[in-house]
């Protein structure tokens, strides 16, 4: 794929096509196509890939939000009436909308958040098929029927609209985040208040715009999709809301935390996509074209900044070295730069207090006793944001290889025993989101994917463990977060389930055999 967007988004001069101005002031709150009164202040959002001034956001405050809820509120009321197979039109005609904008949408997200142009496209792709997915299932939101032990009654259950429901993304996907919940909300019958993270609000208002004007395409309310962009107090003005139904969260394990206890405070239900530690095992049964390829992957693709990206390396330690010096090898070849750059494999991290703490990070690991095997500093002839991918050999007793640290680290560490000891390894930190295994032994694998093996929500074998498709439930265990996003019955996070029992018998009848005569 092509590293260069076409000619429609202009690079410097920046005609995205899909925000306002960029001389102008972007505003960062919206009901549909419509922009809610801001003035909290400016914000500016620079790409980290050149230091240069994206757009200007007028952050919303406290009215703005509440506008936005409101709005979202006013709209529920009329969207979960629309029929859920037309819910769906409207989704998939988004989706058609995203595939006339991939090129210039998936630039600005490269732009914004710096990964490179492939992986940006690539996001937006993930975002169609997320409509196609969610226009198909419209027709299903199906329930059960159950048998009753009482004569002449009839149970089933069904599926309803829950609420409004609030999104809070991350900026690493900073678009795709939105659609895999807002879409499968919206076919719900759900409408959706969305607080992108404040490092990518361009990209949301981009996205927003796009939703908001097939809305206006189909007659539908606009406070379907609302979006507040920019402001510091709306993500709690939309955890604490008791109009917003659901939130779903994408972010840290330490804001998730926080996002939970308020959510939970108030009986509000949450899906919690948080920080993950991943681990790949790589066996000595293992075929290293297919691991090496798929570790680099893991650990350097998007700069590190996936929630799945691989932090550890689990190596038998009969092939240590081999494994080490192929990654080192791999490492070599890697070439960082500008997302638009023909050939580069990795872009900026989002800001320079991220490449910070990446050195931070590896300097704890080496004070620690982990040998650092290449990588580690910055690239300041590339920019302020620029890091070389760092692998360190390290042991799992090092308390750093039991934290997430959000860039291009990876830590190898060796096992002994079988592929029990490596899967305890990989067990034995407090997150729980990807796994995978390198390996062409059945019995590693069966016991890999079996009850005692991997404690993660994803558990992959010989493929890394970023890169989840969106047909396929995601979502983490222990500290990595609590729900599911996409996949078969995804839907069911998004409603209201109901257990509906029907009398026609005629006469009065209670369960358990209870009598109670008048
Ligand atoms: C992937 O690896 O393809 O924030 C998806 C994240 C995740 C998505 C990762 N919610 O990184």
């Amino acid at each position: 794929m092509s590293n260069q967007p076409n000619e429609r988004v202009r690079y410097q001069g920046v005609d995205y096509s899909l925000i306002d101005s960029v001389s102008g002031l972007n505003p960062g709150a919206w009901v549909g196509v419509r922009p809610l009164a801001c003035g909290e202040g400016e914000l500016v959002s620079t790409s980290p890939a050149d230091g240069l001034s994206l757009g200007r956001v007028d952050r919303p405050g406290e009215a703005a939000c509440e506008e936005a809820i409101q709005a979202a509120a006013n709209a529920f009321a009329i969207w979960r009436t629309v029929p859920a197979p037309v819910r769906g039109r409207v989704v998939r005609r988004i989706g058609e909308r995203l595939r006339e904008e991939q090129d210039a949408l998936g630039a600005l997200i490269s732009l914004e958040m710096g990964k490179i142009y492939s992986e940006g496209k690539g996001e937006v792709q993930s975002m169609i098929d997320t409509c196609d997915y969610a226009a198909g299932f419209s027709r299903d939101l199906f329930g059960l029927t159950m048998a009753s032990e009482r004569p002449g009654h009839r149970m089933m259950e069904q599926y309803q609209p829950l609420g409004p429901i609030g999104v809070i993304s991350s900026f690493n996907f900073p678009a795709a985040v939105w659609a895999w919940n807002a879409m499968f909300a919206a076919v719900c019958g759900d409408t959706v208040v969305w607080k992108p993270a404040s490092a990518v609000p361009l990209t949301a208002i981009a996205v927003q715009r796009i939703a908001g004007e097939v809305l206006q395409e189909f007659d539908m309310p606009e406070g379907v999709f609302t979006l507040v962009a920019g402001g510091p107090a709306a993500g709690d003005a939309i955890v604490e809301d008791p109009r917003i139904r659901l939130i779903s969260f994408t972010g840290s394990t330490n804001v998730g935390h926080g996002v939970a206890k308020k959510a939970s405070g108030r009986f509000c239900r949450t899906v919690l996509e948080l920080g993950g530690n991943n681990a790949a095992i790589v066996t000595p049964a293992m075929d290293p074209a297919v691991a090496i390829p798929a570790l680099v992957f893991g650990a350097v693709g998007t700069t590190g900044q996936r929630c799945t990206s691989t932090r550890r390396v689990i190596v038998h330690e009969s092939i240590f070295e081999r494994v080490a010096d192929a990654m080192v090898d791999a490492y070599g070849k890697l070439r960082a730069g500008h997302p638009f750059e023909q050939g580069v494999h990795y872009g900026p991290l989002v800001y320079e207090s991220v490449c910070d703490d990446y050195q931070a990070a590896v300097q704890r690991a080496v004070g620690e006793g982990g040998k650092l095997l290449c990588g580690g500093d910055r690239l300041p002839e590339l920019g302020p944001c620029y890091v070389a991918p760092a692998i360190v050999a390290a042991t799992a007793d090092m308390p750093c290889t039991q934290e997430e640290l959000f860039g291009p680290l990876v830590y190898l560490i060796p096992y002994k025993g079988n592929v029990e000891d490596a899967i305890a390894l990989q067990n034995g930190v407090r997150q729980g989101l990807a796994s995978a295994i390198f390996t062409e032994d059945l019995r590693e694998v069966e016991t890999f994917v079996s009850a005692v093996g991997s404690d993660c929500g994803i558990a992959n074998v010989n493929l890394g463990t970023a890169g989840a498709e969106i047909g396929a439930a995601f979502g983490g265990e222990k500290e990595s977060g609590f729900g599911r996003e996409l996949g078969p019955e995804g839907w069911k996070t998004y409603m209201r389930r109901q257990t509906v029992t029907v009398n026609y018998s005629g006469k009065v009848a209670m369960p358990q055999g209870v009598q109670f005569k008048l």
